[in-house]
């Protein structure tokens, strides 16, 4: 009896001990590939000396004119876009911005290649009609789930483990304004909320991106990173 108790108990603790240990290898997988995704988005910045456009997921394509909508569209030379990516009350994020300018997913029709790749990328979202031809940053060709569509997208998205869509997060510093003490330096205020307090951490206040999987309660909330739904995300800030 005793022993068959015992049994039961150790049974049970190596069951736990097991559980966690392969939570967190799966976690250690994930937080490694949007490690890959922020490191596709540097390789795009050298190449082409700008980060990828945020694109507007709801309405992604103009299909009359082939062109890709950008947040804050672009037809006044950028500086909507610009303030977009300033404002704290804009979500700031898109899903199906680094598959289309680190995987190239469009047709040749939108980025000058069929299939993955890409001709060169422009900062106001459209792609070259000529010049020399890009393949993916990020190889998902073994692992067609990781770069996927679900129900009616027409754009696929990277995703995480547990088929959550991928965040790409963009944000650009302001100034603090003339008559300010701090005239001169960058502002400390307009990085996304969920990313903490940008007063002590110089990739927030300089930094311009971060990659974002929901996690395992697959909930990303508008808070700061304390919040119950924020506990378990994986979020990776530009270098
Ligand atoms: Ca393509
Ligand atoms: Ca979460």
């Amino acid at each position: 009896m005793v022993v068959t108790v015992i049994i039961i108990i150790l049974a049970g603790l190596i069951f736990v001990a097991v559980a966690t240990g392969l939570r967190t290898a799966r976690e250690a997988t994930e937080r490694q590939f949007v490690r890959n995704i922020s490191t596709g988005v540097e390789q795009f910045k050298q190449a082409f000396k700008f980060y990828p456009p945020l694109v507007d997921d709801t309405t992604p394509l103009d299909t009359a004119t082939k062109r890709i909508l950008v947040q804050g569209d672009t037809g006044d030379g950028g500086l909507a876009a610009l303030q977009y990516l300033q404002n704290p009350a804009q979500p700031r994020f898109s899903e199906r911005s680094l598959p289309i300018f680190l995987a190239g997913v469009l047709g040749q029709e939108y980025d000058g290649v069929e299939g993955s790749g890409f001709l060169a990328p422009q900062p106001d979202g459209q792609f070259a009609k000529s010049g020399p031809r890009t393949d993916p940053f990020l190889d998902t060709s073994r692992d067609a789930e990781r770069l996927a569509r679900t129900g009616g997208d027409t754009i696929p998205a990277y995703r995480d483990r547990w088929n959550g869509a991928i965040r790409y997060y963009r944000w650009e510093p302001t100034k603090y304004p003339k008559g300010h003490p701090q005239f001169g330096e960058t502002s400390s205020g307009n990085a996304p909320v969920l990313f903490g307090d940008p007063a002590g951490n110089a990739k927030l206040r300089d930094g311009g991106f971060a990659i974002v999987s929901a996690g395992r309660n697959q909930r990303i909330a508008n808070s700061p990173p304390t919040a119950d739904d924020n506990l378990d995300n994986i979020v990776e800030l530009a270098q």
